[in-house]
């Protein structure tokens, strides 16, 4: 028998399917005998692992676990597996082991790290472990030699999404899963291309993939979502594609297809590629449902852009502020503030180019997010090697100074000075408070108001520095919101 855990990862009212878990589950549904665990759902999932360990034989405990709080539960819960069940074999796969992979290994309760796509590394470790094949030979695998040393064998070239069999979303309780947001009563998830064929060299999902990209048939994605439409009346998604969009003729296929499905959807894309297409595939992309989509926009500044290997100028993401207004679909745009070299100018050149957008499509969501260094194939960006030492253990990983790091809360980056820190926190509350977003749909109308109305003079006067009543009206209307189930 073998468990799959999905540590608990986010509050309930952001739960979603565990797509990790199902991606592995759908490898040996009909040909194993397999439970999932999932701490988003089960109070007590290291009771519920222990007790399934005394009533079966436990060949293996597949863990996925992301950099983070999933991270320190993973953690836990390992420990006291490894100390009560030391024989039961626990891999280790997802983003945490795939970009820090010795610091996995150095775990004395994780055996096997699975490094980027999953799907055959675990059928073939299952196969390894029934002494079916040597450990050394199946890709994507990392593991511990006898005497300690550590074995990193090949990377795993990516496989089309096509190839594998759908998720199991019936071995779930569905209900737990699709859930109210803004883009509707019942958001599902999906996921329907793996990986992202560019580099900038910030990002994890090149350190974890390589630069590639495998798209799922619209076909395959239609049929899917056709499937949680009928089966459990979902009327959203949120796809979690790394970079949804690559190819127009892909995209205006996938439009068609699901038009009919009427759903609400939201996306991660790229700037560049989205203003390449017709306003013909724009126009089909709204009529699909598409309401909302983020961009990394990153930075306002071409000279950090670049650095940041992100082949973009900022005048493209005015340009496509301004242009898909007029389809209607809301642009969120993520910023990646502070370069290392000179984080006062990026920080002071990203506001004003703020202010730009929000000019040109008041309804444009704002996202800011610190630098926080991910380690690279190649170079960092900010040339900052040597100047940040990652952990070596999960131990320290999980630790309050690694978790503010990997959370982007309290990053403690040593170019970023807290009174830069500061005046971008601080930034980022008033333009919150300014639009509060629309995702929030536990945001009563009387607090969209108060948020508006004690934030529009900062804005209009640009003091942003100390925006203590705009701290106390945010924890004032938090603790008034609806719960997610009463909406
Ligand atoms: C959904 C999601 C979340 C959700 C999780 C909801 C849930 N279901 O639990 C939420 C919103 C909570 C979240 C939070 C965070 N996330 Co997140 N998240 C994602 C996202 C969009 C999709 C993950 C997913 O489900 N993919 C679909 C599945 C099928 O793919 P997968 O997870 O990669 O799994 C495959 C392989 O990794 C592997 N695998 C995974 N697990 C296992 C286990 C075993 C045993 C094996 C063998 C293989 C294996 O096989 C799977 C199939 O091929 C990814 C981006 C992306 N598109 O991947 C970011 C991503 C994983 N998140 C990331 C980060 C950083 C975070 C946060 C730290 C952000 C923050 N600032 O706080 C937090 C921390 C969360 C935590 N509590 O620890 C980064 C991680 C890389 C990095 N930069 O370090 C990503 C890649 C985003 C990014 N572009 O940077 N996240
Ligand atoms: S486009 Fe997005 S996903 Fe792709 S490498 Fe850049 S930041 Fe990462």
């Amino acid at each position: 028998m073998i468990i799959l855990y999905h540590p608990k990862s986010t509050k309930p009212r952001s739960r979603r399917f565990p797509l990790a878990v199902l991606a592995l589950a759908a490898m040996i549904e009909d040909r194993e005998e397999y439970y999932i665990v999932d701490g988003n759902v089960d109070a007590n999932p290291v009771g519920t692992i222990q007790r399934l360990i005394e009533a079966h034989a436990t060949e293996l405990l597949a863990v996925s676990v992301m950099p983070g709080p999933q991270m320190v539960a993973a953690m836990e819960t390992c420990r006291v597996v490894r100390a009560n069940y030391p024989y039961v074999p626990i891999v280790w796969g997802g983003y945490f082991p795939s970009i820090y992979t010795d610091a996995a290994l150095n775990a004395p309760y994780v055996d096997f790290a699975v490094r980027g796509q999953g799907e055959e590394t675990f059928v073939e470790l299952i196969g390894a472990l029934r002494g079916e094949r040597p450990l050394n030979s199946i890709l994507g695998l990392s593991f511990k030699e006898k005497d300690g040393r550590h074995q990193h064998n090949n990377h795993r070239p990516l496989k089309n999404p096509d190839g594998f069999p759908w998720p199991p979303f019936h071995r779930l309780p569905a209900k737990k899963y699709i859930l109210p947001t803004f883009l509707g009563k019942y958001t599902a998830v999906h996921q329907a291309s793996v990986g992202c064929p560019f580099r900038c060299n910030f990002c994890g999902v090149i350190s974890a993939l390589g630069s590639q990209e495998k798209m799922e048939s619209p076909a395959r994605t239609e049929t899917i979502l056709r499937h949680l439409v009928q089966r459990y009346g979902v009327n959203a998604i949120q796809f979690y594609d790394n970079n949804f969009f690559l190819r127009e003729d892909h995209a205006r296929e996938l439009a068609e297809r699901i038009m009919p499905l009427g759903l609400r959807w939201w996306c991660e894309a790229r700037i560049d590629i989205l203003l390449r297409y017709s306003d013909a595939t724009l126009e089909a992309l709204r009529r699909s449902g598409c309401a909302m989509i983020f961009f990394g926009a990153e930075s306002g500044s071409d000279w950090v852009l670049k650095e940041m290997n992100k082949q973009l100028s900022t005048e493209q993401t005015l340009q496509l502020a301004r242009r898909i207004r007029d389809f209607n679909i809301v642009p969120e745009f993520s910023f990646v503030v502070g370069n290392p070299r000179n984080p006062e100018r990026d920080t002071r050149e990203c506001l004003r180019f703020i202010r730009k957008i929000k000019k040109i499509n008041s309804q444009a969501e704002i996202i800011i997010q610190h630098y926080i260094p991910v380690p690279q194939r190649d170079r960092m960006y900010g040339d900052i090697e040597g100047r940040v030492q990652f952990p070596d253990t999960v131990e320290e990983w999980a630790t309050d100074h690694w978790l503010n790091f990997t959370i982007r809360r309290e990053p403690a980056t040593p170019w970023l000075r807290p009174s830069v820190k500061k005046l971008i926190d601080d930034f980022e509350l008033v333009v919150a408070s300014r639009w509060p977003t629309v995702q929030d749909i536990r945001l009563p109308s009387w607090g969209r108001r108060l948020l508006k109305l004690l934030s529009s003079w900062r804005y209009a006067l640009r003091i942003y520095r100390w925006p203590l009543e705009l701290e106390w009206a945010q924890r004032f209307v938090e603790l008034r919101k609806p719960k997610v189930e009463s909406l």
